[in-house]
Formats: structure tokens, C-alpha cells, sequence
């Protein structure tokens, strides 16, 4: 086992990483930059170095800064957290290039996966069910792009090969707006990812978002944990996402799980590894496959009782999966809320000096934060400044213990989307369960016209 590791990342998943690491025995070193020089986080990681100024450019993202970094505290692996260079496969080799173990997939594959249409084309291949469509680059032939858009069936999408997560896509409902659309993507994708391959599928109207955890370890192991309902989102920033996916049946899970677990053994998958889902009329079909560690990662955690962090080390580290697939039992229900430091209806980042924050506890309810009271949050990184979790036994007990948490919860000093949970903690179609990925959206459009 590693008796150091670098967290290249921060806020509440640089602290995480860094539980996982004490917890193993393993020393952690902190890298941060001038704007987060006196987080809490920082001074508790055994070993901390500034690589560079606040802006993200010139410190998370400065590749040689976090290189550097590592050789000087004699860290012998990096984990990447998420966002940032946790997807970025010139990154993990120039880890591997310079003596550091990345904790995550081998670089080949991030880059795989970093390209929708041959993560997408991969997958096909290795059994798992995608969203109808072409499978490869689409051709500059108007002819030809018809022809296929045609076979499809309108309404499709046009998504561009360097996208993902909602970049780079435009929905077109007829043949007279193809073209156009087409030629607008194309561009598009050149500029924001200088990649202009583009693909077409059929645009599923009002799907869900459900994605399935795997693990999998060097020696040809894998194992699913489950999988997580993520459709409650904004302008596709995730912002409440539970586990189990409510109404799905056990047995339509384990087909889907059994069929990814597969796929990580097929393509030789190594670490944690997320298969993103869009599910509609009991059918599911797959997107984007994430390389990294994810936001919501501890609803798996709290229904399975693994902790994906450690196995992400644990994994790194040359050691062999220490369960099957059998051992694995999902039990209960997990929602988490994303905090975010902003307006509660308009949604503006709302920086500046926390002067109060308490916490919620009790039986069920956890907590992934790096924030206390007289914490400054920045302005220049993301707006979510933790996360609670609340589990139950049944999404009912899971969703009660949500109320009283927001209830308890108390952020002074900034605004937070609290008021936007407790809504929705009473919102008579999630408690159904089961929205699509549109629900939030026209939920926040009537919210404005009532007030
Ligand atoms: C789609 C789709 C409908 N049909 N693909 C958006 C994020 C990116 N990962 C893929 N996305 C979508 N792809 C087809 N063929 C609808 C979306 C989509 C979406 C997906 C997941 C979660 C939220 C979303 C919000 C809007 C659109």
C-alpha cells in the first residue's frame, strides 16, 4: 500500500480523499492554491504546498505545479477527485511518465471514454445497449446526413465527439433545421473542444438519468454497486440525486448492472467507473461512461456499505477486488442534496464570509463538507460547498430525515439553495418518485410565475 498520496483537488472531495487516506494509514499531502491557502482541509492534510494563484488555470488545472508538488513531498500515487484533471488523459500520463501511480482507469482508457463515439461505439461492442443512432463520426454529406436522420426518426441530436454533460448538443425537430443544425454543432465543437466530429441519435423526449456504479479491480474483476437516479438537475448541474432509482425493479437492475460489470471485464476497466443511462419506458440506453470518482458517489456508498473511495486506492495499489458480486447487497435508501453557495430561485453564485454553519446529525444523516464557520467561499471555484445525506430503510424514512436535516441545517453569511430542498422535499411528484430529467426545470418555470 501507498504510504503517501497527493490529492490533486479541492474543497469537501479533497477533504474526503483525505479521510480515506487516514483511515488507510496513509499520509496525505494537500495542494492548494493562494485562495484556499487557510482552508481547514489544508492544514489538516499531513503535508500541504501552494502550487499557484487562485485562478484554477494556473494551479488545479497547472499540470508541471501538481507534478512538481508530488516530487517534492515524495508522494508515490495522485488521486484526481472530480472536474478539474480527474478526466484528463494527458494528465494520467504524465503521472505514469513521471513515476506517480494515477488513481483511475489507464490513461487509454480516459481517452476512450473522453470521446463519446468511440466510448460509445466500445460499449456497443462490449454489450451494452445505446440510444439508437449512427454509430460513428457523422459524414459532411447533406445527402448522407439526411438519409440517416430519416432513418433514425425525428426528433434527434446532434452531439459533438469532445462533448459530454450537456456540452456541445442541439436537438432538431425537421429536416428543414438539420443542415443548420449540423453545421452550427460542427463549429461549435471545433471551438470549445477543437475536435469537430459530431454524432446523431434519436432524442428520447422525457427520459430519466440513471447511472450505474462498477469497480473494477487489475486482475479482470468488476462488480456493480447499484445505481443512482440523477434526473433532479438544472441546466445539467446535478442537484439531488438518490439511491436506489426509485420503481426500478430488482430485476431489470441486475440485468443492466450485470451487463456493465461485463463491459469493465471486456474492455479491461480498471477503478471506479460510472455508466451513465438515459431510461425511458423500461428501457435503458446508454450515453457517456465517466472515468472519475463522482459528486454523488455516497449514496452508493451508503446503500452498499463500500467505500469507493478506498477501493479507488485499494485498486491503484495492485490489490485484487475483496468481494463478488454476491457480497454486495443493496439495502435501504439514500437521497443527497447538493448545497450550493447561491440565490435560492435566481441561482446567482452567492460568495463571500460563512458566519454561521451548523450542521445536521442524527440517526442517517451524513455530511461531506470542507466548510465551517468564518470560511470565506471563493468565487473562483464551483458554487457546491457540501453535500448532505440523509438514509433510511425506505426512501420515505430517507426523504423524512431529509426534512429534518435541511431544518437543522444553519448557513449564515451567504445564500444557499436550502429553500430550493426543502421544496422539493415536499414536491408531491418527487415524492412519488420516478421524474425525468425535464421535472426540475418546469417545476422552477411554474415557481416563478406563482411568486
Ligand atoms: C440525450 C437526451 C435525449 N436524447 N440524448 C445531456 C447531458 C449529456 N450527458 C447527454 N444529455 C442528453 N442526451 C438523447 N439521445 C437528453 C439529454 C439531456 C439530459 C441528460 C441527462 C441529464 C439531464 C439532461 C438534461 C437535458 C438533456
Amino acid at each position: 500500500m501507498f504510504d503517501k498520496i497527493l490529492i490533486a483537488n479541492r474543497g469537501e472531495i479533497a477533504l474526503r480523499i483525505q479521510r480515506a487516506c487516514r483511515e488507510m494509514g496513509i499520509k496525505s499531502v494537500a495542494i492548494h492554491s493562494e485562495a484556499d491557502a487557510d482552508a481547514k482541509y489544508v492544514r489538516l492534510a499531513d503535508e500541504s504546498v501552494c502550487i499557484g494563484p487562485a485562478a484554477s488555470l494556473q494551479s488545479y488545472l497547472h499540470i508541471p505545479s501538481i507534478i512538481s508538488a508530488a516530487e517534492v513531498t515524495d508522494a508515490q500515487a495522485i488521486h484526481p477527485g472530480y472536474g478539474f484533471l480527474a478526466e484528463s488523459a494527458d494528465f494520467a500520463e504524465r503521472v505514469e511518465k513521471s513515476g506517480f501511480v494515477f488513481i483511475g482507469p489507464r490513461p487509454e482508457t480516459i481517452r476512450l471514454m473522453g470521446d463519446k463515439v468511440s466510448a460509445k461505439n466500445a460499449m456497443k461492442k462490449a454489450g451494452i445497449p445505446c440510444v439508437p443512432g449512427v454509430d460513428g463520426a457523422l459524414s459532411s454529406d447533406s445527402a448522407e446526413i439526411k438519409k440517416i436522420a430519416r432513418s433514425i426518426g425525428y426528433p434527434v441530436i446532434i452531439k459533438a465527439a469532445g462533448g459530454g454533460g450537456g456540452r456541445g448538443m442541439r436537438v432538431v425537430h425537421t429536416e428543414a433545421a438539420l443542415l443548420n443544425a449540423v453545421i452550427m454543432t460542427r463549429n461549435e465543437a471545433q471551438a470549445a473542444f477543437n475536435n469537430p466530429v459530431i454524432y446523431m441519435e434519436k432524442f428520447l423526449k422525457d427520459p430519466r438519468h440513471i447511472e450505474f456504479q462498477v469497480l473494477a479491480d487489475s486482475y479482470g474483476n468488476a462488480v456493480y454497486l447499484g445505481e443512482r437516479d440523477c434526473s433532479m438537475q438544472r441546466r445539467h448541474q446535478k442537484i439531488l440525486e438518490e439511491a436506489p432509482a426509485p420503481l426500478l425493479s430488482a430485476r431489470a437492475r441486475n440485468k443492466i448492472g450485470e451487463r456493465c460489470a461485463a463491459a469493465c471485464r471486456k474492455i479491461g476497466y480498471r477503478g471506479a467507473g460510472t455508466f451513465e443511462f438515459l431510461y425511458e419506458k423500461d428501457e435503458f440506453f446508454f450515453i457517456e461512461m465517466n472515468t472519475r470518482i463522482q459528486v454523488e458517489h455516497p449514496v452508493s456508498e451508503m446503500i452498499t456499505g463500500v467505500d469507493i473511495v478506498q477501493q479507488q486506492i485499494r485498486i491503484a495499489a495492485g490489490e485484487k477486488l475483496s468481494f463478488k458480486q454476491n457480497d454486495i447487497v443493496l439495502k435501504g435508501h439514500a437521497i443527497e442534496c447538493r448545497i450550493n453557495a447561491e440565490h435560492p430561485y435566481k441561482f446567482t453564485p452567492s460568495a463571500g464570509r460563512i458566519t454561521t454553519w451548523h450542521v445536521p446529525g442524527g440517526p442517517g444523516i451524513r455530511v461531506d463538507s470542507h466548510v465551517y464557520t468564518n470560511y470565506l467561499v471563493p468565487s473562483y471555484y464551483d458554487s457546491m460547498i457540501g453535500k448532505i445525506i440523509a438514509y433510511g430503510d425506505t426512501r420515505q424514512q430517507a426523504v423524512a430525515r431529509m426534512r429534518i436535516a435541511l431544518s437543522e441545517m444553519v448557513v449564515e453569511g451567504i445564500e444557499t439553495n436550502i429553500p430550493l430542498h426543502q421544496e422539493l422535499m415536499i414536491d408531491a411528484a418527487f415524492l412519488r418518485g420516478g421524474t425525468n430529467i425535464h421535472y426540475l426545470e418546469h417545476k422552477l418555470a411554474e415557481r416563478i410565475k406563482v411568486k
